[in-house]
């Protein structure tokens, strides 16, 4: 098989010559072992896993350069109008079995693969997740890019390439326990640095003024940015577009050889070191002001290396022979805004138009905002960023004489077209000028200077408009939109359930719906089908099944396959209400205790598995955290129980993680404080994939359960327009708890998970104000409805061909929730883009 074992007994590779395989696999095969001998970046004559999973990536690699090339150069003929995704984080997750399934060739590789003595999966499996995100808003953007380049839209992502991702969670004794997640550590066969594209970032300095007038940034601190680009392939389209990532460096003019020869080798390198710095980790803890100020640093480096970038591509593409005409930038260029998190592209951009290509402020000003759009992604007001002024005028002097002046115009707009707003003005202008904290309000620079604002589910866009950016509507009525988010149908079904997938192109008679989701509502009528319920069984069935190997293999736990799958997996948020479920295991567990063991082989048995990753200086997050762990060790060796009820913590939840657990689901929580959570995207990866949900009316829930209907859906909870009510009630101590949800707690109290003092995490569900405090996020209040809905989950689970039928009308009426649908949306209703289709 093109193995021969030397003396030495290892494993030596040599080029297979000719193959019996198919033409296309025998090629592949001696593609990758040209790049195991040619690309080497490990001793020679090693070929396992590892080495064969870098071979395997390269040999997909030079597939995609020809696609992306053709891409780039078609764009450039082309000169559409381009949108720029502007992000500070990305999850993508590995990229092989994406790379492969979306060039159609699974098949092919498995087969050069085997011939060379290795299994597709498992080579797979050696990738390393890129990690460049916290949560949910990172992996959206990712899913975006997957969309945007099988829409075949011109659409790039812009970045930053951390060198340290998310940290790493291992679980010890202790809780939870973070390490640097060095996913660098060998090297990324799927990024290819840019040498000629390199832009200089400054920092710091003071603005200079002309005898003209014009102003200038100069002086301080100047780090260049380098491009990495990551291709991204579209689904059986040539379109390949680019995630550009920017490295910090300091150029070779910055080492003092000076100062190296006599010996001072800290100071010779001092400016490489702080360019080092600033790509270092994604989001610097920012508890100390120096965390603060990496984090700004962070932020304008993104911004202003993709608008540098941006307008030299403009150019290139525009200009020609002829003069460049700046008011087209607008028809050329879209840029949307992830969050506020790059919100300082809006000065940036007005910086480098006025003060480096002479524009006026109104021509500057129209060009600005007629390009840029944002999308807010939380309505929690402590996740809104403010940045200190002080803190603002040292680091971008010029940055902060363009704010002033954009806040100074829009006072003075309001005051003249919307004078009844005069005692609003201190709470929607942009500087705060609070003499305790002076602070700029980067949500609100967004909204005066985009174009279009949009929320991420019908629910939150609907409260912008009501509560946080009210004031705003009645200056601007149609500024406001709402983009449901969604979720890439290839990585979150076609990829990650083969099994399931199949069935469903073997009913559907069409493998259309991986790029038409819609046409998943047609399973509809064959929602009682016992042939379809037979495979469809099986399917979750072998699913079940990988997962609980899984499970035993990074748990040591054994749970039953033959068990209610019950999952809650997302960054641990006391608004996301961990502890509303594990309260409630720890009540089922004392009632289990309780019964005759006869009443025991009465009730629905679960796995309920927890995962997710604490803020590490977020201390109730990290007790949450600890609580399902200590309680799992009890219910797990518990003999009279430990059958009907496992509780698993399952450690360092990321995108790989979730691509096991979520095919393997049959029911998930999603139960935040209504109102709280802004849409939640893997709700919908969970109805894709036929898992049910139980949950609040609360983000995206709304809508999912409106699509698979009500019957389909395991509601609970106070809605959004009765929490401040409610949470008014618990203040003029007027809330009755429940004696169940008192017993649930006072069991963790007693002690019966440990020594470990949970007094202090309880009691915030306790005493009745505060944030944090006063059971803010309505744990108790919701906690007797919740009883009642995992009851009704307990019934329906008892009647198979009803958990089934459910379960199949999940998946139908989940097309809504493809992230194509959403970028479908942005295109045409936000950023007036096209299909730009490569022949
Ligand atoms: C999430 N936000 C929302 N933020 O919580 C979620 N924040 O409801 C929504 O579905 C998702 O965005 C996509 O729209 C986040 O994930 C962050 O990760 C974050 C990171 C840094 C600073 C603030």
């Amino acid at each position: 098989n093109g193995t021969e074992t030397g003396k030495s007994g290892i494993a030596v590779k040599v080029p297979p010559v000719a193959h019996p395989l198919g033409e296309e696999a025998s090629e592949i095969a001696s593609n990758i072992s040209y790049h195991a001998q040619y690309s080497p970046r490990f001793s020679p004559f090693k070929f396992e896993p590892e080495q064969a999973f870098y071979a395997t990536a390269e040999s997909v690699r030079d597939r995609l350069i020809k696609q992306w090339n053709d891409t780039y150069l078609h764009y450039h003929k082309v000169n559409p109008k381009q949108t720029y995704y502007l992000s500070m984080e990305y999850l993508q997750g590995r990229a092989l079995t994406n790379a492969i399934g979306n060039l159609d060739i699974q098949d092919a590789y498995a087969d050069a693969l085997k011939k060379l003595g290795h299994d597709l999966e498992n080579i797979t499996e050696q990738e390393r997740d890129a990690a460049l995100g916290n949560g949910g808003l990172g992996r959206l953007a990712s899913c975006f890019l997957d969309s945007m380049a099988t829409l075949n839209l011109p659409a790039w992502g812009y970045g930053l390439r951390y060198r340290y991702g998310l940290f790493k969670q291992r679980i010890t004794k202790a809780g939870q326990e973070e390490s640097a997640e060095n996913w660098l550590e060998k090297f990324s066969p799927w990024e290819v640095v840019r040498h000629d594209i390199v832009f200089p970032v400054r920092f710091f300095g003071q603005v200079e003024v002309h005898p003209s007038g014009s102003r200038k940034w100069v002086g301080g601190e100047v780090m260049q940015a380098i491009a990495y680009d990551v291709p991204i392939p579209g689904y059986k389209t040539k379109n390949t577009n680019s995630l550009r990532l920017w490295e910090a460096k300091a150029s070779a003019d910055d080492f003092n050889l000076f100062l190296f020869n006599d010996g001072q080798y800290e100071s010779a390198a001092q400016l490489h070191s702080r360019a080092q710095q600033i790509c270092a980790v994604l989001y610097p803890g920012d508890a100390t002001e120096e965390g603060k100020l990496l984090r700004l640093k962070q932020q304008f480096f993104l911004c202003s290396a993709s608008l540098q970038d941006i307008i030299c591509r403009f150019k290139e593409r525009t200009s020609g022979n002829r003069e460049l005409d700046w008011l087209q930038f607008p028809t050329k260029v879209a840029v949307q805004l992830n969050d506020t998190h790059p919100t300082l592209a809006i000065p940036e951009l007005m910086r480098l138009l006025m003060d480096d290509e002479g524009l006026g402020w109104d021509e500057a000003w129209d060009i600005t905002s007629r390009t840029i759009a944002y999308t807010n992604h939380t309505v929690l007001p402590e996740a809104l960023e403010k940045w200190s002024q002080p803190v603002m005028w040292k680091l971008l002097p010029r940055h902060m004489e363009i704010i002033q002046e954009i806040d100074k115009r829009f006072i003075e707009m309001v005051q003249l077209t919307n004078p009844d707003l005069e005692n609003k003005l201190s709470g929607i202008c942009i500087l705060d000028h609070n003499p305790q904290k002076p602070v700029v309000r980067m949500a609100n620079l967004c909204v005066v200077s985009s174009h279009t604002v949009n929320g991420v589910a019908q629910l939150h866009s609907d409260i912008l408009k009501s509560e946080l950016f009210a004031d705003y509507v009645s200056i601007w009525p149609n500024k406001f939109q709402n983009k449901t988010n969604g979720i890439t149908p290839r990585r979150w079904l076609r990829f990650c359930s083969p099994e399931l997938s199949q069935t469903i192109t073997k009913w559907l008679k069409t493998d259309k719906w991986v790029t038409d989701l819609d046409l998943l509502v047609n399973l509809r009528q064959f929602a009682d089908n016992e042939g379809l319920h037979a495979e469809w069984e099986s399917a979750k069935m072998a699913n079940k099944q990988s997962l609980a190997q899984y499970i035993l293999q990074v748990t040591g736990e054994s749970i039953d396959p033959n068990t209610l799958f019950d999952i809650q997996v997302k960054r641990i948020h006391e608004y996301k209400r961990q502890l509303l479920n594990i309260l409630y295991v720890v009540y089922r567990y004392k009632k289990l205790k309780e019964m005759t063991p006869e009443e025991r082989k009465q009730t629905t048995a679960r796995t309920v598995m927890i995962g997710g990753k604490a803020f590490a200086t977020y201390t109730n997050a990290k007790r949450i955290v600890k609580l399902v762990n200590d309680v799992g060790s009890v219910v797990n060796t518990d003999p009279e129980v430990n059958s009907y009820l496992k509780v698993v913590f399952v450690p360092n939840y990321n995108v790989s993680v979730a691509e096991m657990l979520i095919p393997g689901s049959e029911l998930s929580q999603h139960i935040s404080t209504a109102g709280m959570e802004a849409s939640g995207t893997s709700n919908m990866k969970f109805a894709l994939n036929g898992c049910l949900i139980i949950g609040t009316l609360d983000g995206a829930n709304v809508e999912i359960r409106e699509e698979v209907g009500e019957e389909n859906f395991f509601l609970f909870g106070a809605t959004a327009d009765e929490v401040p009510c409610l949470r008014k009630e618990r203040v003029n101590g007027l809330f009755k708890p429940d004696p169940r949800f008192e017993e649930a707690k006072q069991f963790i109290r007693s002690r019966a998970f440990g020594s470990y003092d949970y007094n202090p995490l309880l009691d915030s569900l306790e005493g009745n104000s505060g944030y944090g405090r006063g059971d803010y996020f309505l744990v108790g209040y919701d906690f007797p409805g919740y009883l009642d809905a995992q009851e009704r989950v307990d019934e329906a689970y008892k009647d198979k061909k009803r958990w089934t039928r459910m379960s199949i009308m999940s998946t139908a009426g989940s097309g809504k929730f493809s992230s194509d649908r959403t970028i479908s949306q942005y295109a045409k209703e936000i950023w007036n883009i096209e299909e730009c289709r490569v022949p």
